[in-house]
């Protein structure tokens, strides 16, 4: 073997190797592979849960939930302000979409969202296929892709063959969503196949084809078109004739069938923002550092408290984790996977009288910045990061805030 063959051997192998490693059960489905800037800086997401975990096929889900797009929405990543889309993320059609409504808005269309702004989703699905599905709710942004929303395992039980899809029409019509239009598509589909088989069989009768064709075209040069015989444009007359054909016929039919029809709706629609209560919390980030060794965030905060009683931070979430102070809100993980530390969150300097404004630490230490992949914001080259802090007063109330500025990596002690 030379040198060269020895090479590709080893890649082979190599390629081997890695092909078996990563044939490890795959549940995930990315949403670890997102840039942790992506994650962190552009939809913070809270308060997503779903009506049921476990249905049966032809049952109702309602996903609900709030976000609020990032004030630190990075400059490179198309904004959320231009085009964006709610979606639900779970693996192939397992669900049908009847209903979903962002502060109360109807949205089959796209729509827009100000960052800042404070927006509650509700996604009303049904359940189509059985099986164990990691959901989460999506919003595909115009030109920058989806900002995933935090998972939630859920569990459809039963037959899909009892599925049922129907709506009725603005004529009254019945219809079967699930059949509804495959024997049309069956039949179009077939008959252009046919005609472009007929097409091709014609040319192949010319044998031989591809390289002894070329090479006669090529010595032939600017008479290469003498190799057309007239049954040749023929055939081709022929073939343009049918396709036209099938068109016009195909667009008069269904415009005798169906007279009305109402295209599908593609503008956007405009969405509110909610009314909100003014915040009695004004935060700014003074520093943030990254303690690698010790999966550490620390960050410096100066805190205002215009209300009248005290203030306690009682979480920190970002990238989709959740950093719980113990000492004032308790949490339950939703399941197995629900990025949930429960007792991760320190804070030093608090509660915040009413009326002060105070320097307080937060520390939010956890695995999860390792096992979520969230530590490659390190290697950015806009190691900024931003996330909602939730800060509670006695009586319970929530006050979400979002904090944002530069992260300072720390390598040691
Ligand atoms: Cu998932």
């Amino acid at each position: 073997m030379n040198f060269i063959a020895k090479l590709f051997a080893v890649i082979q192998g190599l390629v081997v190797v890695l092909v078996t490693l990563s044939a490890a059960p795959a549940l995930a489905h990315g949403e670890k592979a997102q840039q942790p800037a992506l994650r962190m800086r552009t939809v913070h997401w809270f308060d997503v849960d779903l009506s049921t975990r476990k249905l049966a096929v032809n049952q109702m889900l309602v996903v609900k939930g709030s976000f609020i797009p990032s004030n630190s929405w990075p400059a490179h990543v198309a904004s959320i302000e231009n085009t964006a889309y709610l979606n639900i993320g779970v693996p192939g059609p397992s669900f049908v979409r009847l209903d979903s409504r962002i502060n109360g808005v109807p949205t089959i269309r796209s729509s827009s969202y100000e960052r800042g702004e404070q927006y509650n989703f509700e996604v009303t699905l049904k359940a189509r296929t059985p099986g164990r599905y990691h959901l989460h709710p999506i919003i595909n942004v115009k030109d920058a892709g989806p900002m995933i929303g935090p998972g939630i395992w859920v569990e459809v039980v039963g037959d899909q063959a009892t599925f049922e899809n129907s709506i009725t029409t603005l004529f009254n019509q019945t219809l079967n969503l699930e059949t509804h239009g495959f024997a049309n598509a069956a039949v179009w589909s077939a008959a252009w196949l046919v005609l472009a088989l007929v097409w091709f069989g014609y040319w192949l009768t010319k044998l031989p084809l591809v390289l002894p064709r070329y090479r006669r075209a090529t010595a032939l040069g600017e008479n290469a078109d003498e190799m057309i015989t007239t049954r040749d444009r023929q055939a081709a007359l022929v073939i343009m004739v049918a396709t036209l054909m099938l068109v016009a016929g195909g667009f008069i039919y269904a415009s005798e069938r169906w007279p009305v029809t109402t295209p599908l709706q593609t503008g956007k629609v405009k969405t509110p923002t909610l009314k909100m209560a003014p915040s009695p919390v004004s935060v700014t980030m003074d520093d943030a550092r990254y303690r690698i060794p010790g999966r550490s965030f620390r960050i410096e905060l100066t805190v205002s408290n215009s209300g009248k009683g005290p203030l306690n931070i009682g979480e920190f979430a970002s990238g989709g984790l959740r950093f719980i102070n113990s000492a004032v809100l308790k949490v339950t993980p939703k399941d197995q996977d629900d990025l949930v530390a429960q007792d991760a969150l320190r804070v030093e300097g608090g509660p915040i009288k009413p009326g002060a404004t105070q320097k307080i630490v937060i520390y939010a230490d956890d695995a999860m910045w390792e096992t979520q992949r969230m530590t490659t914001m390190i290697a950015s080259p806009d190691a900024v990061v931003a996330g909602m802090l939730f800060l509670f007063d006695a009586q319970g109330n929530r006050y979400p805030v979002e904090i944002s500025g530069p992260m300072i990596p720390l390598f040691g002690g």
